[in-house]
């Protein structure tokens, strides 16, 4: 009995801090009505990547930050997607927030949603529109850049050296298969000695990766290098070496994407030689661009993220552990 009307005390004390803000105040989630509301139409849950690039947005974007967010998974099919924008058109969201699949053909809907006067804000991949005034603003990593670095490490380390590569692409189309592939393509020009001897999307998720890489050793293709396009097709291209008894990181090199905890590791123990970095964390630069706009100011119009790359050496466990994915 005591109990309980100690813990009504506490509760009562509790209510009048937080309603006069005092110390001790507690956060509370707002009223419903006060929440800005944000739909977010996700590519899917196809990598390490995307599913950290999804917490990032729900943590950030959560009521007790003062947001209802709505998540739409498109099963990395840009048709839901459309419907996803439109139905959160239909529901009079806030703010729009779109990770694109592929860069085209957003022109009708983005006009859908400017006329119902709905800010857009596209993260992560690009889209390829003619009028840049159908959306807000847009962030997410320079692909490009990222596949230059994949190449200039496979330079200091091969040279010109033969060099037979397998290239796993990301989803065709998509602004992270285009700047990863363009950068390998553009080694490939500069090095006579690289040879591409297999290039075939998988679709950047672990089953495909590992598929693709089981057929090409069935068909008795020598590889030294395979490029994967990202961690998980990596993972699947890794177990597929293992299975046939091939040592990943000995045998054939591995260069990847994303740099997620999992493939740190695999660098660690010496199955995947390079990983270029690309961050996931996009869910609190939304929420300050929200804000930015809350207060009626213009955020630039593109921001790239700051990313680097890994290698063994250098890398331990407390960077590994340092870092939020
Ligand atoms: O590299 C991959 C994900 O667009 C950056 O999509 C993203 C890519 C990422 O599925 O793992």
């Amino acid at each position: 009995m005591k109990k309980v009307i100690l813990t009504a005390l506490l509760a009562a004390l509790c209510i009048v801090f937080s309603a006069c803000g005092g110390p001790g105040a507690v956060s509370t989630p707002k009223d419903e009505k006060d929440l800005i509301v944000v739909g977010f139409s996700q590519v899917g849950a196809e990598s390490d990547w995307r599913n950290a690039n999804t917490l990032s947005m729900q943590t950030a974007l959560s009521p007790e930050n003062g947001y209802r967010l709505i998540l739409d998974d498109a099963q990395q099919k840009q048709e839901k997607q459309i419907t996803a924008i439109r139905n959160f058109i239909n529901q009079g969201v806030d703010y729009i927030v779109l990770a694109p699949t592929t860069e085209r053909s957003w022109d009708t809907v983005l006009g859908e949603a400017k006329a119902a006067g709905i800010p857009v804000i596209i993260v992560d991949r690009m889209i390829e529109i003619e009028d840049t005034g159908l959306f807000t603003c847009w962030i997410g990593s320079d692909f490009r850049r990222e596949g230059d670095t994949a190449v200039t490490w496979m330079d200091s380390r091969f040279g010109n050296a033969p060099l037979r590569i397998v290239h796993l692409q990301g989803n065709i189309g998509s602004t992270a298969q285009i700047g990863r592939t363009d950068g390998l393509d553009a080694g490939l020009a500069a090095h006579d000695g690289w040879q591409l001897v297999f290039r075939s999307s998988g679709d950047f998720t672990q089953a495909k990766g590992q598929e693709l890489v089981e057929a090409l050793l069935e068909e008795g293709q020598g590889f030294d290098l395979i490029y994967s396009e990202n961690d998980n097709m990596a993972y699947g291209a890794i177990d597929a070496l293992k299975k046939a008894g091939l040592r990943p990181g000995e045998d054939v090199k591995i260069v990847s994407f994303d740099a997620s905890s999992t493939a740190l590791h695999m660098i660690l123990n010496g199955e995947i030689s390079f990983d270029v970095e690309c961050n996931p964390l996009h869910g609190p630069r939304v929420r300050a661009i929200i804000e930015q706009l809350e207060k009626g100011e213009t955020p630039p119009k593109f921001t790239y993220v700051e990313e680097t790359s890994f290698e063994k050496e250098g890398l331990s466990e407390e960077i590994i552990s340092a870092r939020g994915y």
